[in-house]
């Protein structure tokens, strides 16, 4: 079965999430080879132009409000931990309006991936900048050049607790599937920060001859966040991964809230148990 829709594609030509929906189609094929179920796939998203991938691929999932897809992705999580959650973001929608979701899904160890869309613009909204803004970028809000400090996506979410850190590049459609995939399989929080070029306001050359691929992994948590803060900011590659309880799990351990919900006098007698003194 394809990932076709009869949603009317309205990304630009040449628009770098043409990239990410190849391969996060590519890595969806190679994960049920390895035994996952499409239907346990849910998928969410913000509002811009990135989220328009939720209209163009079969998958099942909340198209929810600007910022708020890390908090609808957490909350289809903890109602039923079997499903594997991917959510999609742009800059603006998560690392703007959205922070506070994308900083608390990471906190909490949420067992999902988000996908962070970085073209270094709002582009639905034609082109303000964003948090990811390069200093010196002109647009319409911006016309004698950005000159706010665009916060380091990588070096921020190892700090605030995501377990799996990444960077890919829309243009390297083998590296970005292969990057989904480590970060669908890997149990905890993780974020792939997707470079992507936006037709109007960026060009492919900008992107080719620098991207670099990072050469080895970290072994700690310091110093991923040494190589994150010292890297190009179009190097790519896993900067970070460790072990770390999920949210769910510290929450109710193996329960399945959907699958095993319990009565009102159940759960009452429960609550109850708890607290006594
Ligand atoms: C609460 C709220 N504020 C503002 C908007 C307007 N808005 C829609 S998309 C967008 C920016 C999207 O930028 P980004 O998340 O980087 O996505 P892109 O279009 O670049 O993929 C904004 C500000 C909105 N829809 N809702
Ligand atoms: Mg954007």
């Amino acid at each position: 079965m394809g990932f076709e829709t009869n949603a009317e594609i309205t990304w630009c030509p040449g628009c770098g999430n043409y990239g990410i929906r190849t391969a996060f189609q590519n890595a969806v094929l190679e994960l049920e080879k390895k035994g996952l179920k499409r239907e346990d796939f849910i998928i969410s998203s913000g509002i811009g132009c990135h989220a328009k991938i939720f209209d163009y691929v079969n998958l099942s999932g909340i198209y929810g409000l600007h910022g708020r897809n890390s908090s609808n992705a957490e909350g289809v999580k903890i109602a039923n931990p079997d499903l594997n959650v991917i959510t999609f973001s742009g800059d603006g929608n998560g690392l703007g309006e959205g922070l506070a979701h994308t900083i608390y899904a990471a906190k909490r160890n949420q067992d999902m991936t988000l996908v962070l869309h970085n073209n270094g613009v709002y582009a639905l909204t034609t082109g303000q900048f964003s948090s990811l803004t390069a200093p010196g970028w002109k647009g319409p809000s911006t016309p004698r050049g950005s000159f706010e400090i665009p916060f380091n996506a990588i070096s921020l979410l190892i700090e605030v607790g995501a377990s799996f850190v990444a960077r890919s590049y829309a243009g390297d459609i083998k590296h970005l599937t292969g990057t989904l995939v480590k970060a669908i399989e890997h149990k905890g929080f993780s974020f792939i920060e997707v470079l992507q070029p936006a037709m109007p306001y960026h060009k492919w050359e900008e992107y080719k001859d620098k991207i670099e691929y990072l050469d080895r992994e970290s072994n700690s948590k310091e110093e991923a966040l040494k190589i994150a803060r010292n890297a190009h900011r179009f190097t790519i590659g896993i900067f970070y991964q460790e072990p770390r309880e999920v949210y769910h799990e510290s929450l109710y351990g193996s329960l399945n809230p959907v699958k095993e919900s319990l009565s009102r006098n159940k759960r009452l007698e429960k609550i109850n148990e708890i607290l006594k003194p």
